[in-house]
């Protein structure tokens, strides 16, 4: 059996707080392999795809319009359990209540603006990775 692969984002935020490398850096300590990588500044497109299943929520035009402000590092990664294991990495959506421990609860924080900025984005599901590897890697 191949390892599972999950897409991982480090989202504007994230790249322009210099938090890329951090980010990165407790994937592979937690024994992640990255095995592809690339900087893309998102268009609204690929975006709306990649969050269709928030279109119509509240915070969906401020989600593409944070998302699509700068450069996003997109990166493949794989191993044994990898798509919970990251999300478990990241932490709780809501950077002001996600555990200490976590990149979202140590490196995030609330900026009193429409739509959580929250320095990452993991897939949640074997369906979702495949789909947004797909996105992201065409
Ligand atoms: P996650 O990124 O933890 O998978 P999600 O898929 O539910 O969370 O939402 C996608 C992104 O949208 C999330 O990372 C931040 C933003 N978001 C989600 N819920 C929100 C809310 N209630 N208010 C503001 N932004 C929100
Ligand atoms: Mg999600």
């Amino acid at each position: 059996m191949s390892a599972e692969e999950t897409l991982i984002l480090v989202k504007p935020d994230g790249v322009a707080r210099g938090l890329s490398g951090e980010i990165l850096r407790r994937v592979e300590a937690k024994g992640y392999r990255i095995t592809d990588l690339r900087m893309v500044t998102a268009s609204r497109e690929l975006l709306a795809e990649h969050y269709a299943e928030h279109e119509g929520k509240p915070f969906f035009e401020p989600l593409l319009e944070f998302m699509s402000s700068g450069p996003i590092v997109a990166v493949r990664a794989e191993g044994d359990r990898v798509i919970e294991g990251f999300r478990s990495l990241a932490g709780a959506t809501d950077p002001t209540t996600a555990a200490p421990g976590t990149i979202r609860g140590d490196l995030g924080r609330d900026w009193g603006v429409a739509v959580q900025q929250n320095l990452v984005h993991g897939s949640d599901s074997t369906l979702s990775a495949e789909r947004e590897l797909a996105l992201w890697f065409a």
